[in-house]
């Protein structure tokens, strides 16, 4: 495993800490039982732009030796996501997706371009930490979230990891998604039951499920506000009949996980 691609994940999961106050908490819930927590995936959001798309957040992992695995198509939510894996089984799977600006309608892509057109010539390298590159207003904000619910996240968080997933098979104490959901629920954590707790099932080789984003404090050209911010995924992979595990994501049960920041769920 090269150094360069451990400094990176460990700088991202610094800002992931910072921001998601369930991580520590989720982490230290289970290194308690005296688990050793493995990533199955990192998560990145993004607006589809040429400086600034799915591939150029790719860059960096790309450089590490990861690979293209697949592509996914969100229709409603108008996104669309690539996954990048390592031969190394020790690095985690990157899930990037994109936000298909063409898609929406004039006053959408007026705000959104109000944010790009703040990005810098010289973008900061990797992209993926950079954090947010643009001042927004509350008011714009709160029109991004009533169009779409990621691009209002992307506008108030900006390049940072989504969320880092548990890869579950990894875990010692705990047989099933179930038993880890219980275990999270009893702890007071509140799991995304947007098509239910489990998306997903054995049969297409994947289970996941995820909590709902905690609200964080978030900068506004006009004050400060609390909005959601990450959340934690929890997956389990099954063997496909060829053999190994199954590597790829499902787009049913993703376009479910993406709700995990919406701001419907919040309690
Ligand atoms: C990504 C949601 C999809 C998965 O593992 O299927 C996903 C996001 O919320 O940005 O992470
Ligand atoms: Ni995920």
């Amino acid at each position: 495993m090269s150094m360069q691609i451990e400094s990176l994940l460990g700088q991202l999961w610094d800002q992931y800490r910072e921001i998601n106050p369930q991580a520590d908490r989720i982490h230290q819930l289970l290194t308690a039982r005296g688990e050793v927590i493995e990533n199955d995936h990192v998560a990145f959001r993004t607006f589809q732009d040429p400086r600034i798309g799915v591939d150029q957040l790719a860059v960096p992992f790309l450089e590490a030796g990861y690979q293209e695995g697949g592509e996914y198509h969100f229709e409603e939510k108008k996104l669309f996501a690539k996954h990048y894996q390592h031969a190394d089984p020790g690095l985690p799977k990157i899930f990037i997706s994109e936000l298909l600006l063409d898609e929406f309608p004039a006053d959408v892509r007026e705000t959104i371009d109000k944010l790009l057109d703040q990005i810098p010539a010289n973008l900061p390298t990797p992209l993926c930490t950079a954090g947010r590159l643009w001042e927004v207003s509350y008011a714009d904000y709160q029109a991004l979230s009533d169009k779409s619910e990621y691009a209002s996240w992307m506008a108030a968080h900006g390049f940072c990891a989504n969320h880092f997933t548990i890869f579950v098979n990894k875990l010692k104490t705990i047989d099933s998604l179930e038993q880890l959901n219980d275990l999270l629920v009893v702890e007071g954590f509140a799991l995304n039951t947007a098509g239910g707790a489990i998306k997903g099932s054995p049969e297409v080789y994947l289970e996941q499920s995820s909590t709902v984003a905690s609200k964080v404090d978030v900068p506004f050209q006009d004050g400060t506000h609390q909005v959601p911010g990450c959340y934690y995924e929890f997956a389990r992979r099954y063997p496909t009949p060829s053999g190994g595990l199954f590597e790829g994501f499902v787009t049913k049960s993703a376009d479910k996980i993406f709700e995990s920041t919406d701001k419907k769920l919040q309690q």
